[in-house]
């Protein structure tokens, strides 16, 4: 046994995904394409101990119920098959309050920590299918800069895989409105939304379309249609959300104000489009040469509420060491 560290990167869906077909498998309804982002990541230790009675579970230092990460380490413990607990300890590093900490990145780092120290040596494509198991978008947080995950039809079909690197230099700007819990957790509401919303069926066709187009903008360097097709696949997602019963949304005033900015800058000839997920938190698609502009036409209403990162790399090992 080994105790290993290990780091992944969150990820921002250009191409959402809404809407789990098997909540257990977590089979979803759509596929999605994403970003994954250079400066937020979380770094996870994972030491399987012998003497142990539980999982024991810190979170930036502070002890936390082991439940969901239990549960998790379950899979891993079945297919290693072994009986043994772990010690568990993650860091999120996202710069302070910025509303992007991210089951993504956490399942991610700790599906490749926890299958390593239990002495898998599981296949990108393999760590994917298990990130998923404990949230969807993690199965994309295992691979670098962009990334689409295949919906699939069952646990092995339904998998991510790296997309072809861009000669674009993508950016993302994000404008923190608020960054306080979410009222709402995104669970819950996407299986609300898949069963009240009756705008559910047709986002998935449309979505699953923008998926395929996505993939063609991308490879033909077309940052105007990758654009536009992130900004429709927010937004009729957050559409399909307010129409659910009860209805909802995460918008905020503010988040119209950023919007409202972000249209303003493209009329006047600046590629800049806007991306939304389950908060009010608005996060801006550009290219490098038009980043200025943007924090500029930002900075009267949003001053220091905004960061701006990059494509980040696919998850990895840091640190591996024999157990004593
Ligand atoms: C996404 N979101 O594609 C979408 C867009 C939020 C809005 O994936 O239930 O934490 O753990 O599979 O992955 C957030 O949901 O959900 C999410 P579970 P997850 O990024």
């Amino acid at each position: 046994m080994k105790t290993v560290t290990a780091r992944a990167h969150t990820n921002i869906a250009l191409i959402k995904y809404w809407g789990k077909k098997d909540p257990d498998l977590i089979l979803p309804y759509t596929s999605s394409v994403s970003l994954t982002l250079a400066d937020f990541y979380t770094d996870t230790t994972v030491s399987f101990d012998p003497t142990l009675k539980a999982d024991q579970f810190h979170l930036d230092g502070i002890a936390k119920p082991a439940g969901k990460v239990s549960q998790f380490l379950d899979l891993v413990r079945h297919r290693a098959d072994i009986p043994t607990y772990a010690r568990i300890e993650s860091h999120n590093h996202v710069p302070t309050a910025a509303g992007l900490a991210s089951s993504a990145a956490a399942f991610a780092a700790l599906a490749l920590a926890g299958s390593r120290a239990a002495g898998l040596d599981l296949s990108p494509s393999a760590l994917s299918r298990l990130a998923r198991r404990g949230s969807g978008s993690a199965s994309r947080s295992i691979f670098g800069d962009l990334a689409i995950w295949h919906r699939g039809h069952d646990d092995a079909s339904s998998v991510a895989e790296a997309l072809p690197p861009t000669t674009l230099p993508l950016r993302m700007l994000v404008v923190m409105v608020d960054t306080s819990r979410k009222a709402i957790g995104s669970r819950a509401l996407m299986a609300n939304t898949v069963a009240t919303s009756p705008y559910y069926p047709a986002w998935v066709t449309t979505n699953e379309n923008a998926v395929q187009a996505m993939v063609e903008a991308l490879a033909a360097n077309d940052f105007a249609q990758v654009g536009h097709l992130t900004e429709q696949s927010s937004m009729q997602m957050h559409a399909t959300i307010l129409a659910a019963d009860p209805a909802f949304t995460y918008w905020q005033p503010e988040t119209l104000t950023a919007w409202a900015i972000v249209k303003q800058l493209r009329a006047q000839g600046i590629p800049a489009y806007a991306t939304m997920d389950a908060g009010p938190n608005v996060k801006i698609l550009t290219l490098s040469p038009y980043v200025e502009q943007i924090k500029a036409a930002l900075a009267p209403t949003f001053g220091e509420r905004l960061l701006t990162t990059g494509p980040g790399p696919a998850a990895r090992v840091l640190t591996e060491v024999p157990n004593a």
